[in-house]
């Protein structure tokens, strides 16, 4: 029997027997949905919002309201409410198709097949669409046009900016909001360098094993963490009816690579892939609903010989087919010469190109080399075609880079590819930790965030060494929530330190629970705390177990606030002060010099 094989290397996973449900601490508890309400538009943006608890002197502490990733929630087997149909169907530049491309769809593998499981879709299918013959339906066509969108006020509602930013950075090309007309089910959500920088997490499956319900279950954990949005890299059988499942209940965009599927597709030889295949390929993604999509067209021929050299040669597991592929027929990469059908393709949906960097280094020995940036000229080359056809479009990068060299690919990049946005795999900033490389790599993420990146694709701690498990996931999307955040902060964001002045507050008030609940992982805050210091009188306690109660510093300054807060003391302090002045008056006037010249020295002294 000829069973498709695959030669990719697997894909991410977590073992079976892992619940949809969370462990919910008693910090989580005070998390709960909200609404930013804006009626006049009919938009509303769910926010997660942090019940605080008053401060010692019985000042209450606002809620504080935090962006939300994970949606309003939903059952894994009806799928989310496809809220922005309406929005699109009101521009009427779209229509309902199901043409010759569906039927490619089914090819008669239902979920059942991989154990998905005895679980049944209950929920509906919005029927696909695709814009009117000759009509442009992305965000960029619009945004040029000068058009305000729903989609652009919900983004500068999250963001808290206006929405003629918003307009304006997509037009310009500075910024995409990702989201194909036929996933009406996510929330528009804005990656570019004038917004928070954002954090996207891979997932799906791989040929031996995970079932649809695990990768489901993962969805619904990378969201809850933060992630911004998820990559489906899924190969074996079921790519089709995963990818399905997981739009259906994704609030934020999906990625695909759709040239791991056109391999699966030719039984694994990457030879045998052709542009037709991969063209349906990628309709049939774009109709299933896929948000942006991960094209190494960048990979030309006469660049493959410039890798030889290298340490790892190409790392990139889209790279590694595209560069096979040249060099087996000796052609151009069809992804490069077909690049104005696949524009066409994907103004017809709204779908975003992830420019893929199949050249990149994967140590740091290669990093900044002549194949990786010969490939970045490439890429900002295709940048400008995609815009002529305002299709939006981010540009990928790197990789493995020593930190002292980070800086320059993305001012590189910004400046060759003007200012779209940057879209890199940490990067990396040395080889020697396997077992830490999201700390590795978060490093690198941090700089190349700070000097503009606009979004970052997390690595977990197995990278390099297996399958991430769903706990593993979390450890990368609340790793790289840290290195965003960090940049964001470092760059002088409106309001990113708000959360972190509110948490820093508690911390000094000794409201243990709000300190827990205000952080990235309130769990894992709660529950190491309470290793040492479970009882519950410790929640408010003026101490932890760090240096216990004689020696908090936070302690002794509140005491200090509080016994030199009176008038009195103050007086003393106001008085000890204007005579400290009197004599570094008198030290100036006598010459301003610590070491006097031996003579002046008085004898004696
Ligand atoms: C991000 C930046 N550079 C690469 N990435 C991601 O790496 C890309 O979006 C995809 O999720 C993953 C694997 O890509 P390759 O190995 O096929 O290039
Ligand atoms: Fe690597």
């Amino acid at each position: 029997m000829n069973t498709p094989k695959t030669v990719l290397p697997p894909a991410q996973n977590h073992p079976a027997g892992a619940t949809p449900e969370a462990p919910v601490t008693q910090s989580l508890k005070s998390h709960s949905l909200a609404y930013i309400d804006d009626p006049e538009h009919g938009i509303r943006v769910p926010v997660t919002e942090i019940a605080l608890e008053p401060s010692p002197n019985g000042q209450p502490n606002a809620p504080f309201r935090t962006y939300r990733t994970a949606g309003p929630g939903s059952d894994p087997v009806r799928g989310l409410s496809p809220f922005r149909s309406e929005w699109i169907e009101a521009r009427a530049d779209t229509e309902e198709y199901s043409g010759r491309e569906r039927n490619l769809l089914d090819d008669g593998r239902s979920a059942v097949s991989r154990g998905a499981a005895s679980a049944e879709w209950k929920g509906g299918r919005p029927v696909p669409r695709r814009a009117v013959d000759g009509r442009t339906v992305t965000q960029m066509h619009y945004a040029r046009k000068g058009v305000v969108t729903p989609e652009m006020r919900f983004v500068a509602l999250r963001e808290k900016c206006d929405p003629e930013l918003v307009r304006s950075e997509v037009a310009a090309g500075r910024a995409i909001i990702p989201n194909n007309i036929n996933h009406p089910e996510s929330e528009p959500m804005i990656i570019g360098k004038a917004f928070l920088v954002k954090i996207n997490a891979n997932i799906g499956n791989s040929a031996v094993t995970s079932s649809i319900a695990e990768e489901v279950d993962k969805l619904q954990w990378a969201t809850r963490w933060g992630a911004d949005t998820v990559m489906d890299l899924s190969t074996g059988d079921d790519i089709h009816t995963t990818r399905e499942w997981l739009i259906r209940n994704s609030p934020v965009p999906i990625g695909t690579v759709p040239i791991y599927q056109a391999l699966e597709k030719v039984n694994g030889e990457a030879n045998a892939v052709t542009w037709e295949i991969f063209r349906d390929t990628v309709i049939e993604q774009c109709e299933q609903g896929v948000d942006y999509m991960t094209v190494h067209a960048g990979v030309l021929l006469r660049y493959v010989p410039l890798t030889a050299n290298r340490v790892t040669g190409i790392v990139s597991r889209g790279g590694s087919i595209m560069a096979g592929w040249c060099l087996a027929h000796h052609q151009e990469n069809f992804l490069y010469t077909h690049f104005d059908e696949l524009c066409e393709i994907f103004a017809r949906y709204d779908v975003a190109f992830s420019l893929g960097d199949g050249l990149r280094p994967g140590a740091t020995a290669d990093a900044n080399d002549a194949a990786q940036f010969a490939e970045l000229d490439t890429l900002a080359e295709l940048t400008e075609r995609a815009w002529k056809h305002d299709v939006q479009v981010m540009v990928e990068g790197p990789g493995h880079v020593p930190f002292h060299l980070v800086r320059e690919n993305v001012e590189r990049q910004q400046e060759l590819c003007k200012g779209a946005p940057f879209y890199t795999l940490g990067p990396l900033v040395t080889d020697v930790a396997p077992g830490y490389d999201h700390i590795t790599s978060a490093i690198g993420a941090t700089e190349i965030a700070r000097y503009g990146t606009a979004m970052l694709c997390y690595v977990t701690p197995k990278e390099h060494l297996g399958l991430p498990d769903r706990d593993d996931v979390k450890t990368g999307v609340i790793t790289y929530k840290i290195a965003a955040h960090a940049a964001d902060l470092a760059k002088g964001h409106p309001g990113a330190h708000e959360r972190d002045d509110a948490l820093s507050k508690a911390r000094f008030e000794f409201r243990w629970r709000d300190q827990f609940a205000l952080s990235l992982d309130p769990e894992t805050a709660e529950a190491f705390h309470d290793e040492t210091l479970p009882a519950e009188p410790a929640k408010t306690a003026h101490f932890c177990s760090m240096c216990g109660p004689k020696f908090c510093s936070m302690r002794i300054s509140q005491d200090i606030r509080n016994e030199y807060g009176s008038a009195e003391a103050q007086a003393a302090i106001a008085e000890a002060a204007s005579g400290m002045r009197a004599k570094s008056q008198e030290f100036l006037e006598s010459g301003g010099k610590v070491y006097l010249p031996e003579l002046k020295v008085p004898a004696g002294s």
